[in-house]
């Protein structure tokens, strides 16, 4: 009996475990890229930190703003990346998708001509240094 007992509670830690891992790895932001891809905003955060395109060929990018605030998603120039949102001017941004309201999908295209590892931010006040940064590697 007090076998049988300590048999379901391993089996429960286990399940506990195994649906904490799952839950961690759907949660957590990963890696996307290709020719095209989608992103999603929400406050504060877009749903993958990572990217990875072909260098010189179109990539077409659908930006979805699942949030309730405005979200954009811009790429700073190579070799001017911020370490928080007040570092920020207009000058950095290579190309972006410009601030969408919350709900709004935008699908739009660009060429990264010059390989290398490019910052990724929500340019909006705030929003860089609550966590809407990622990293874009054309290769
Ligand atoms: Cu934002």
């Amino acid at each position: 009996m007090k076998c049988g007992v300590r048999k379901v509670i391993a089996l429960l830690g286990v399940l506990l475990f195994v649906s904490t891992a799952v839950t961690a790895c759907g949660d957590s932001s990963g890696s996307s890229g290709g020719t095209s891809f989608t992103v999603k905003a929400s406050e504060f955060e877009f749903d993958n930190t990572e990217w990875s395109v072909p260098a010189g060929e179109s990539i077409s990018i659908t930006f979805i703003n699942e949030g309730q605030v405005q979200h954009e998603w811009a790429v700073v120039n190579l070799g001017m990346d911020i370490d928080k949102g007040s570092e920020f001017t207009e000058d950095h941004v290579l190309w972006e998708i410009e601030k969408q309201d919350g709900g709004v999908t935008v699908t739009e295209s660009y060429t990264f001509d010059t390989p290398g590892t490019y910052q990724v931010i929500c340019a909006l006040e705030g929003h860089v240094d609550a966590g809407m940064v990622g990293t874009l590697v054309a290769s």
